[in-house]
């Protein structure tokens, strides 16, 4: 019926089984979480319902559920470059993107949605956001997104994909949309801009990362022939 993937298999399972993973091994800090209740949580917003009608404000039990600090200095938003940034966070550890807390962690990469009959899960199809906005999916990364800029201090941390089509910058985006008007100002000193370009070979783009926290470590040192300086290097010089 819709033109997105349907519900991921074994939804319950994997939901369950990433928060017990989370609070145990991947951030032990965050503790005295409810993983049954936070599932519960997730199946009332969407089970049963037309998967056209869920609103973010669905998810607020869940965001409260599943809420804990995110450190200061610590949050990295990003557009088009997902892959390179979560390297890069290292299962929050170096930094902690949305993805990296326990809200995101638990549905990253899955996909959702009901129907109002039979199970009240739809795992064959569900609907894409140009089919309707009001998508299970949707609005919970709207919801996350809208939190977790409201949560974020100190240093706040950015990285664009230069290479992107249309943009390092995209206009509708999450983070223009929902992140970017929720900074509290009052907590955030300033912000870190990173435009990452593709390049082949893959390691490049990281150790330019580790380079700016380590810029006198000889991997990064820059050769003195000027000629093979590229303009992206000039970022950092
Ligand atoms: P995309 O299109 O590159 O990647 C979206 C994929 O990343 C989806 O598989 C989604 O899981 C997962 N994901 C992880 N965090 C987010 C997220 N935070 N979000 C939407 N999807 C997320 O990324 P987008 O759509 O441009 O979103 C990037 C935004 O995430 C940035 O604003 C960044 O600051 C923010 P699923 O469940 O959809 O399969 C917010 C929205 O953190």
């Amino acid at each position: 019926q819709w033109n997105g993937e349907g519900t991921s298999l074994n939804l319950e399972s994997i939901v369950t089984g990433r928060c017990y993973d989370y609070i145990q091994t991947v951030n032990p800090t965050v503790r005295n979480k409810n993983c049954s209740a936070i599932w519960e949580a997730l199946k009332q917003a969407f089970v049963y319902k037309d998967p056209c009608s869920v609103l973010p404000s669905d998810y607020e039990l869940l965001i409260n559920l599943t809420l804990h600090e995110i450190p200061p200095n610590k949050s990295l938003f990003w557009e088009n470059n997902k892959h390179l940034v979560h390297k890069y966070a290292n299962k929050g550890l170096h930094y902690m993107p949305l993805g990296d807390s326990l809200t995101g962690w638990i549905v990253d990469n899955l996909n959702w949605c009901g129907k109002p009959n039979g199970s009240g899960i739809d795992y064959i199809s569900c609907p894409t956001t140009e089919e309707c906005e009001h998508n299970p999916v949707e609005s919970f990364w709207r919801i996350a997104s809208v939190t977790y800029a409201k949560q974020s201090s100190g240093v706040i941390h950015t990285m664009l994909n230069g290479s992107a089509l249309g943009g390092a910058f995209p206009n509708n985006s999450f983070f223009a949309d929902y992140e970017l008007p929720n900074f509290q100002k009052d907590c955030v000193s300033h912000f870190e801009i990173w435009v990452m370009d593709d390049i082949e070979g893959a390691d490049l783009p990281v150790r330019i990362l580790q380079c700016v926290d380590f810029p006198s470590h000889p991997e990064c040192a820059i050769p003195s022939d000027s000629s093979i300086i590229k303009p992206w290097m000039t970022l950092f010089l």
